[in-house]
């Protein structure tokens, strides 16, 4: 029932893993994944039944009566994310539970049939007029394992789900990310469905064509393999499609090319790695003192967007509708402890060599810098494998950072240095690397 659980088992027979036929072009991303890199963080919203019956995982028996947050304020939510300096949200206007957050013609088990507004309301329009308004993009969470709908586990519930992916994604405007948890359990029958992901896919496509799509494998970002908002080192953008095939897919090798990506993939799908600011996805009272504070997500900021993967950040909504004070203050300090770090990029004012891979900055008077900040240009793929970053210190070269993949970003934290010289040595069989070195 839980996907991790099954990809886990997969891992041991990585040694055994069969390698596909390598591809003689490089693979690149689309412009749809080129604008989800360039976004870097987004705010994930896990609100609904689940939220006012304090559980993870609702079964579908939940009375759409319960839901009935007073207070709610989508507003708050978007001046929340962008005080983070995320630029979308994604929020679960479906969860396993089945329960649905906007009044879809397709179910009783929803919004329409709760007192909430009357049975008027309809949180997916406020979440989207919200974003907008805010300035940012909108992203919705469609679980396909329903634990309500009578039809889960046959043919008829594909035409469901797709009928719920055309009201979503027909009566919002621009959707940017649709995610597609790979979690396949039983219904309320006890069978389990066979989940017509192609279909899924173009529907997506042909309704929102600049969607990128999350799942287990892609197609457009994949899991990195965990729920802590870690990515892995090394972490390519690219995958072996014979590996990732399909969300829900297992075999071997599965969770290493989730954690890691490939080297020479042959198709690009960059990990998003998902984490909640709690220790579960949707709110409970028990844990309102267990919110990561500021430094905790600068942690993850560096472990996720610092190791080339997007981070996507739970945030939950209380029963009022509200996000909690204390996410919605640790939340802003972690976007101004970003700002305070990445104030100037000192690499703006120095002399720059090139000599093969390897790029010297000079600048006339010392300089002092704690972080670096690499990026790859990816519109052409992603080559680097490793590299090093040295300052010249007292007459020798002192190695102040050192890494495997860029990619989109890589960030590295020191003690901080002073010196007149900087060298950056990039090594790659792949192709010539084409780097931008800042240092704050
Ligand atoms: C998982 C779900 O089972 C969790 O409840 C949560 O939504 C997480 C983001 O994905 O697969």
């Amino acid at each position: 029932m839980d996907r991790r659980a099954f990809l886990a088992c997969s891992a041991a027979a990585l040694a055994a893993r069969p390698r596909a036929v390598r591809p003689a072009a490089r693979a690149v991303p689309s412009p749809r994944q080129l604008a989800w890199h360039a976004s870097e963080i987004g705010i994930f919203v896990h609100f609904g039944v689940n939220t006012f019956s304090d559980r993870e995982w609702g079964d579908g028996t939940e009375d759409p009566g319960s839901f009935n947050p007073t207070a709610l304020d989508c507003r708050q939510w978007a001046r929340a994310a962008k005080s983070a300096g995320a630029t979308r949200l994604v929020l679960t206007a479906k969860h396993h539970d089945g329960f649905c957050l906007w009044p879809s013609r397709l179910t009783t088990h929803a919004v329409s049939h709760s007192v909430w507004r009357g049975g008027q309301g309809d949180v997916v329009r406020e979440f989207t007029d919200a974003c907008r308004a805010e300035g940012l993009e909108a992203g919705l969470y469609l679980s396909p394992w329903d634990r309500h709908e009578p039809t889960y586990g046959m043919p008829a519930y594909n035409d469901h789900y797709v009928g719920q992916l055309e009201e979503l994604l027909t009566g919002y405007g621009p959707i940017v990310e649709v995610w597609l948890d790979g979690a396949n359990g039983e219904g309320p029958n006890g069978k389990r469905q066979v989940y017509d992901w192609p279909r899924f896919f173009g529907t997506v496509r042909r309704l929102q064509p600049n969607a990128v799509m999350f799942s287990d494998a892609g197609p457009d970002v994949r899991w990195i393999g965990n729920e802590r908002g870690v990515a892995g080192d090394p972490n390519w953008c690219a995958v072996d499609p014979n590996v990732v095939p399909y969300p829900g897919a297992q075999g071997p090798g599965i969770i290493e090319e989730l954690q890691h990506g490939d080297m020479r993939g042959a198709v690009w799908r960059p990990g998003e790695a998902d984490v909640s600011i709690r220790p579960g996805w949707f709110w409970h009272p028990a844990e309102d003192a267990a919110v990561k504070s500021p430094d905790e997500l600068v942690e993850l900021y560096f472990a996720s967007v610092g190791r080339n993967a997007g981070l996507l950040l739970n945030v939950p909504p209380t029963r009022g509708g509200l996000l909690a004070d204390a996410d919605v203050r640790n939340l802003a300090a972690f976007g101004e402890r970003r700002s305070a770090l990445f104030v100037s990029n000192l690499a703006a004012d120095a002399h720059i060599n090139t000599a093969g891979n390897v790029v010297e900055l000079e600048w006339p008077r010392p300089v002092t810098f704690a972080v670096a900040a690499l990026t790859e240009s990816i519109a052409s793929g992603q080559v680097v494998e490793s590299f090093t970053l040295d300052a010249w210190v007292r007459d020798s070269w002192v190695t102040c950072a050192g890494g495997t993949t860029i990619g989109h970003k890589r960030l590295a934290r020191f003690e901080p240095v002073a010196t007149t010289r900087v060298r950056l040595v990039t090594n790659s069989k792949l192709g010539q690397p084409r780097v931008t070195l800042r240092l704050y």
